[in-house]
């Protein structure tokens, strides 16, 4: 009976609601500062936040803006100065993921130096704000510092370097951290072990089983994940990621979950074999998650988005969604970034943008009240 009446509740905002976030867009363009849009911001801000909408069960996050080749020269890091997006970002969200804070390039600089000032900071702040932390990330082929990637190391050096990083990162925030993405992206869209991982390339793939182990001795309260994109339909790469997955738990690797990035463009259709995909794995004891949602589009001439644009959008982000709730231990569900004004897609796809759920001045498109009432009828 009581969620029958919150569901009520929900479908009634979501009409008024869908109104509203529509307006901007088409009554004054990208409207940054138009007062249509203000109105907007405020409404977000007295209307039930993500993260109290979603059931129990699941958290809700973002990636934490900070350290990215796309920000590093006008934004040097936002999470330290933009104060309405660190109250966005306390307010909505119950899971914070390090965008590049803790990856090796950021957090490893040189061979004996460490830089943990940001991740730090980002750790600190989860923990004022109720929010779990997703580490981002132990093994992967891109952002590793030239040292590592240009260094002369024989094989037991470099094992020894990798073991090193991940009992000292992991070690450092032992306790704090709700999962990790210990492999990131090794594999290839061919289902291929990618050669470009120097960990892969130079020690085998048999490496990736020793990084769980490590980072589970390091911490063992954390869940501990495989992460890719391009595994939102069923494919050639999506069973290599079972195959690893069985072939790892039948060898009681610490291995806890398998995660769907979910990098998406409206180019593509929206992955409406999701719920299945993430069901195979939940099917072998894993968690899932979803932790780097965005969806992309073709900008038109301006610039600015039609109305049309944006509730394809907000269609694509509930399809993400509803896989996941659909899913018994979909356990996280992150998008990545809520702003366009700092999201990584326009600098590495330069006709595309508007991915993420809100606008530049943190007003809300309709893709965050999808995300929003979907939440909240599934509670
Ligand atoms: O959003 C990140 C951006 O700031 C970095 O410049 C970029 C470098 O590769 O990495 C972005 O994040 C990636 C994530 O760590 C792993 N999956 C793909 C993400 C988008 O490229």
């Amino acid at each position: 009976m009581i969620k029958a009446i919150r569901v009520g509740v929900a479908v009634l905002a979501t009409s008024a609601f869908l109104a509203v976030a529509v307006q901007p867009v088409q009554a004054a363009g990208r409207a940054t500062t138009g007062a249509s849009a203000d109105r907007e911001s405020r409404l977000g801000t007295r209307t039930q936040p993500l993260r109290w909408a979603a059931p129990h069960d699941l958290r809700i996050g973002t990636a934490v803006a900070g350290g990215g080749h796309h920000l590093e020269q006008e934004y040097p890091d936002p999470f330290t100065y933009d104060r309405p997006y660190r109250r966005v970002l306390g307010r909505e969200f119950n899971s914070a993921s390090p965008e590049n804070q803790m990856k090796w390039e950021f957090i490893h600089p040189e061979r004996n130096k460490y830089n943990f000032k940001p991740a730090d900071a980002i750790v600190r702040f989860a923990r004022q704000h109720g929010q779990v932390v997703r580490g981002h990330t132990l093994l992967w082929h891109s952002q590793n510092p030239a040292w590592l990637q240009e260094g002369e190391f024989t094989k037991g050096e470099l094992r020894a370097i990798l073991k090193e990083h991940i009992f000292t990162v992991v070690g450092r925030y032992r306790g704090q951290i709700h999962q990790w993405d210990v492999a990131n992206e090794i594999f290839n869209e061919n289902g291929e072990y990618r050669q470009e991982n120097i960990f892969i390339r130079e020690l085998g793939p048999g490496i990736v089983a020793d990084a769980f182990r490590w980072a589970h001795r390091a911490d063992p309260k954390a869940q501990l994940f495989l992460n890719d994109y391009g595994v939102d339909w069923p494919g050639v790469k999506v069973d290599a990621y079972e195959a690893l997955a069985k072939q790892l738990l039948a060898d009681r690797v610490p291995l806890h979950g398998f995660a769907s990035q979910a990098h998406l463009s409206m180019r593509y259709g929206a992955p409406d074999q999701l719920a299945g995909v993430l069901q195979r794995f939940d099917d072998l004891g894993l968690y899932t998650a979803i932790t780097e949602l965005d969806v992309r589009m073709d900008l038109p001439e301006g610039g600015v988005p039609t109305a049309e644009q944006l509730q394809t959008q907000a269609a694509y982000y509930k399809t993400v969604l509803d896989a996941c709730l659909a899913v018994e231990d979909c356990n996280s569900f992150t998008i990545w970034g809520f702003t366009d004004k700092y999201s990584w897609v326009p600098v590495f796809f330069p006709s595309e943008g508007a991915a993420t759920v809100m606008w530049e001045d943190f007003s809300l498109k309709p893709a965050y009240f999808a995300l929003r009432d979907t939440l909240a009828a599934a509670r």
